[in-house]
């Protein structure tokens, strides 16, 4: 078996029971023999980014511990995702989850299918608030700042609402 790595997990659902549809993503992740998942950001009701009207999103960060690589990690969450009934419309339209590698351990890498970091961490406070609240000084392998600082400096140019949403998992 390969060591294991640690990787932060974005996710987010705005369709159906959101709680319900996080919380069943922990606890599937976690039954893999393959993937733990050891802590879990609060949860955040945050308004849609992107220009696709939409009900609010909750979201929030998974810790995990895995034994597989990228690639299987991506294929293992997409799988979690179809578990959930995911419905792969509209681009950036609605899902009862999502689930987005945001770091791998240090790793940097860019390929056809997957890129991490995910390019989008630094755009998206949605992604960032829950992300610091696990590791504010880890230093973004590519842009070379803390979570901490890409956070303030998003919110200098963002003001998009993400509220605590007052449930924890
Ligand atoms: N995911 C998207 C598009 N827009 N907005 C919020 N607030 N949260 C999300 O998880 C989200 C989004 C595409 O993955
Ligand atoms: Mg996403
Ligand atoms: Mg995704």
């Amino acid at each position: 078996m390969n060591r294991e790595k640690t990787a932060y997990i974005g996710v987010g659902s705005n369709l159906g029971n959101k709680y319900e549809n996080i919380r069943q993503a922990r606890n599937l992740l976690h039954k893999s023999s393959a993937v733990s998942v050891l802590e879990v950001s609060d949860l955040y009701t945050t308004e849609p980014f992107g220009n696709v009207p939409q009900e609010d999103f909750l979201n929030c960060v998974f810790k995990i511990e895995t034994s597989l690589n990228p690639e299987e990690l991506l294929a293992f969450l997409n799988n979690v995702e179809s578990a959930l009934k995911r419905e792969r419309t509209i681009h950036w339209g609605p899902r009862t989850l999502d689930l987005d590698i945001l770091f791998y351990d240090d790793l940097v890498i860019k390929t056809k299918k997957l890129t991490i970091p995910h390019p989008g961490i630094e755009k998206r406070l949605f992604v960032l608030i829950p992300l610091n609240d696990l590791i504010p000084d880890y230093i973004h392998p590519v842009l070379n700042k803390t979570c901490k600082t890409l956070e303030e400096e998003l919110r200098s140019i963002d003001n998009s609402a993400v509220n605590p949403s007052g449930l924890f998992l």
